[in-house]
């Protein structure tokens, strides 16, 4: 019921030449390492409106309740550690040989903290601060709160914001992404929900230049008719399975020898 298409068989059955790997994900992926979700019952959402939060309205509205937001984010994001969903993807960029970049919709660390290297962070990142004074973004570590919100270059006071993707805005390295995209063989989507453009649009740019696409989630996305396989159970389970499943069957494709 959740499968369309050719649902059963392993990924290099139907590509034995796959090379070129484009993986996104969301907060699902950071779920089993203690971040809240955005759009679960007890996600982020349930607290906040998003448009008390995130749009720049927002923020020019009410800049400390989204400084607040962010600072309290930014804390928590530091206490918890990659899970081995996180693990797993850093393993495969390491090992395959082909084309791979992740593109991930979250804000944490915890790809690069796994080890991932060819990885976009599409909507931006809480450890990154976004000077409106003089344009420059900088490492931001510690709260943004109006007592100590100094641009570190310009030195202008209250004019660093989160160095986050609003809705509106557009999200960072789109025409990297959008040829990764055109170039995939695979496209695997991974912990996240569909709800939010572009990136609920890349599996339909991916799947129309031709790649296989699979989906790795607690429950179908609401893009799920788009892909090819859906896994569904947790990331920290699912991902592991998936990543040491390509690399063996890597192992004994032509590519490899
Ligand atoms: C598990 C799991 C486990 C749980 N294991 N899985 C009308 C129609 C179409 C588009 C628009 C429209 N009106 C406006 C738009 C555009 C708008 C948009 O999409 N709005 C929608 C609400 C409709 N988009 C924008 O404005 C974007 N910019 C833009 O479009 O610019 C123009 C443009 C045009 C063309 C090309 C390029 C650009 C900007 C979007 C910015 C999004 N920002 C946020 C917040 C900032 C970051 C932050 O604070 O963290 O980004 S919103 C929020 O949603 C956050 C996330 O990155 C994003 C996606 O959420 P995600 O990751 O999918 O989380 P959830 O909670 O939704 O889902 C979690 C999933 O995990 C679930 O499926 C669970 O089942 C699963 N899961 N545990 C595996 N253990």
């Amino acid at each position: 019921m959740f499968n369309v298409g050719i649902t059963d068989k392993c990924v290099n059955e139907l590509h034995p030449m796959l090379r070129n790997i484009v993986v996104l994900t969301g907060a699902g992926v950071s779920a089993e390492s203690g971040l809240r979700t955005f759009r679960a019952d007890d996600g982020l959402w349930e607290e906040h409106r998003i448009e008390d939060v995130c749009t720049p309205a927002a923020f020019a509205r009410d800049p400390r309740l989204v400084h607040q937001f962010y600072d309290a984010r930014r804390t928590r994001a530091a206490e918890v550690e990659p899970n081995p969903a996180h693990h797993a993807l850093a393993r495969l960029e390491a090992e395959w040989e082909g084309d791979f970049l992740l593109v991930t919709q979250n804000v944490d660390s915890l790809h690069e903290r796994a080890g991932s290297k060819r990885l976009i962070h599409m909507h931006g990142k809480l450890d990154s601060g976004w000077c409106l004074a003089c344009g420059e973004r900088f490492p931001w570590l510690g709260s943004m709160s109006p007592s100590g919100n100094i641009c570190p270059l310009c030195k202008v006071e209250g004019q660093v914001r989160p160095d986050i993707v609003w809705f509106g805005e557009m999200p960072y390295e789109m025409d990297r992404i959008e040829a990764a995209l055109m170039n995939a063989d695979l496209f695997v989507s991974i912990g996240t929900s569909g709800a939010v453009y572009p990136a609920a649009g890349f599996v339909q740019t991916a799947r129309y230049c031709g790649a296989r696409t699979v989906e790795i989630n607690l429950e179908p996305s609401l893009g799920s008719v788009f892909f090819d396989e859906a896994r569904i159970g947790p990331a920290g389970v699912e991902v592991p399975k998936w990543v040491d499943e390509m690399l063996q069957s890597a192992q004994s494709s032509p590519m490899s020898s």
